[in-house]
């Protein structure tokens, strides 16, 4: 993964989330939790097929009308080189209505479960801002400032933030404030 920016505990990179390593990665999924495509797609079949039989097994255990929109759920991450995927659901933009707070939410909580089972290492997709249409500079700046608010209180935490092309991490640089 190519390094963008280096901060203290926070990096911006380029590179293929699906091959970090850490203790978890973030899944930019949809409600049904079954795959998709983006992110979601490549985070499964590198996982392998057990990470469907894990969505499914939460499917209906925990969230039998689906995974609503800014809310997390965990499970291993099989074949990953991550050893966790906090699966998400980021919203859908809209022109017609603010949904930073949802988008807001679903790395705030990512973050609450990594300083509850005090993980290390986190890495996030650019949630959202793919299929569900999210424009990337004000993604960049709701990003930006909840890892600002949140990470000086998970002191163990590093987090990196992957983008898939050059272009996508410097669209990030230049629109956030680190
Ligand atoms: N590593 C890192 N980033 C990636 C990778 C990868 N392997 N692949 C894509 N991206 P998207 P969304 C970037 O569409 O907008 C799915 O079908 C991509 O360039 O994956 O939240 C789900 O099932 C973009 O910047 O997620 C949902 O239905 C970012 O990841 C829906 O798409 C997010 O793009 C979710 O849409």
């Amino acid at each position: 993964m190519k390094v963008h920016w280096q901060g203290e505990r926070l990096s911006v990179v380029e590179g293929d989330i699906t091959r970090f390593e850490g203790d978890a990665i973030v899944n930019a999924a949809n409600r049904s939790l079954l795959g998709g495509g983006g992110v979601d797609g490549a985070i499964h079949r590198a996982a392998g097929p057990e990470l469907l039989e894990a969505c499914r097994a939460l499917r209906a255990r925990v969230w039998p009308d689906g995974l609503p929109v800014g809310q997390v759920a965990v499970t291993p991450g099989f074949r990953l080189a991550a050893n966790h995927v906090i699966h998400t659901v980021g919203p859908v933009y809209a022109r017609t209505e603010d949904r930073s707070a949802p988008l807001a939410d679903c790395y705030r909580r990512a973050l609450d479960v990594a300083a509850e089972q005090e993980f290390a290492r986190l890495a996030f997709p650019a949630i959202s801002t793919g299929v569900y249409g999210y424009p990337a500079e004000a993604a960049a700046r709701i990003v930006s400032g909840v890892v600002r608010e949140r990470l000086p209180d998970i002191p163990g935490l590093e987090v990196t933030l992957v983008f898939f092309s050059a272009k996508d991490a410097e669209t990030f640089l230049t629109a956030a404030t680190l």
